[in-house]
């Protein structure tokens, strides 16, 4: 290569090297290998060059135009890398700070009140089960001695679902539904969902019961007294629990009784209601009522919650804001 086209390709290097950024970098390229750069230019007298030398001449400007284009690769590269490297100094990550945790779950405190319901009642026997929330009259009124224009009807605010079809009130339909399949003895307890129409601070129109049911032979009021008297104690994980059954009046039991309870030297607090089944009930599955007896109880599963957690307003449990729920998990 001739000095000429040595100094030629030193002047881009040095040009190149000069361009702090890739649009600079293209317009010292322009320069040098553009339409009418320096070397492009020098490439277009090559018809005025005898040609014998034409060749020769020819060879020595592309020899110095590969070395621009290498020069001007390597300095791209280099603005590119450049470039790449401050973004990540800007954007730095920061080894040493905490990593985002993926926080665990927890059970809803009716949840984990049910659950402890369910284990409790286990150990006194009862198998837990459970049925539609949908459902018929007979099932949810009739078999439980109230039948159409029984005044008991009107206690539970139902919601309807076309003319046959309600929202259960309680669970006591699963039990009904059990007896029709189950010869006694039952033994049972149904927890799940109930839908009364009714809101305010202690009463939601979805609100979860858990029953209880045992018919055999000879199950007596007495054995009511000691299911829920213990079931009471081990919940509430005391023994200065005091227990009292008030007489009351429920359709699907008689006699019926209202439980109340207390800690220690405390006020009386409702609890429960319960009662002997009564005896149509019993006929409503075809259970002789001179051959099977026994008793049924219900419960809110909110109210048991509150009292074990102290929460004074059943609506919290229905908000789902994690301050609360996070203080039971
Ligand atoms: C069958 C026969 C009888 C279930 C019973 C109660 C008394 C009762 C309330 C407690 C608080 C409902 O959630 S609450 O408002 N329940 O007082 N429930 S006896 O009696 C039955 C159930 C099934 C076959």
């Amino acid at each position: 290569m001739n000095d000429e086209l040595s100094s030629l390709v030193s002047e881009a290097q040095r040009a190149f090297a000069e361009a702090a950024d890739a649009a600079s970098l293209e317009n010292a390229k322009a320069r040098f290998l553009g339409k009418s750069g320096a070397v492009t230019e020098r490439l277009k007298m090559l018809g005025k060059t005898p040609p014998e030398q034409r060749a020769a001449v020819g060879a020595e400007i592309n020899q110095a135009k590969q070395a621009i284009e290498t020069a001007l690769d390597t300095r791209r590269a280099a603005i590119a890398e450049a470039r790449m490297q401050a973004q990540l100094d800007a954007e730095a990550i920061d080894v040493s700070l905490p990593g985002r945790s993926q926080g665990t779950g927890g059970l809803h405190p009716i949840t984990r009140t049910r659950n402890r319901i369910e284990a409790l009642l286990r150990t006194q026997g009862f198998a837990v089960v459970d049925g539609p929330e949908i459902e018929d009259d007979f099932h949810n009124f009739a078999a439980l001695n109230m039948p159409e224009n029984h005044p008991a009807r009107s206690m539970h605010d139902t919601f309807y679902i076309g003319d046959d079809l309600v929202l259960r009130t309680h669970t006591s339909p699963v039990q009904v539904r059990w007896m029709e399949g189950h010869p006694p003895p039952v033994k049972i307890i149904a927890p799940g969902r109930t839908f009364r129409v009714d809101s305010d601070a202690t009463h939601s129109p979805m609100f979860h019961q858990v029953e209880g049911l045992w018919v055999d032979r000879n199950v007596s009021f007495a054995d009511l007294k000691q299911v829920l008297s213990e079931f009471l104690r081990l919940f509430f994980e005391r023994d200065d629990i005091r227990v009292r059954f008030r007489p009351s009046f429920f359709p699907f039991t008689e006699p019926s009784a209202e439980i109340d309870m207390a800690f220690g030297a405390g006020k009386w607090l409702e609890i429960a209601g319960a009662g002997q089944v009564h005896p149509n009930v019993l006929r409503a599955v075809k259970l002789d009522p001179d051959q099977w007896q026994g008793f049924a109880f219900g419960m809110g599963i909110e109210r048991l919650a509150m009292l074990r957690y102290g929460v004074t307003d059943l609506r919290l449990f229905y908000e789902n804001d994690l301050r609360f729920l996070r203080q039971f998990s």
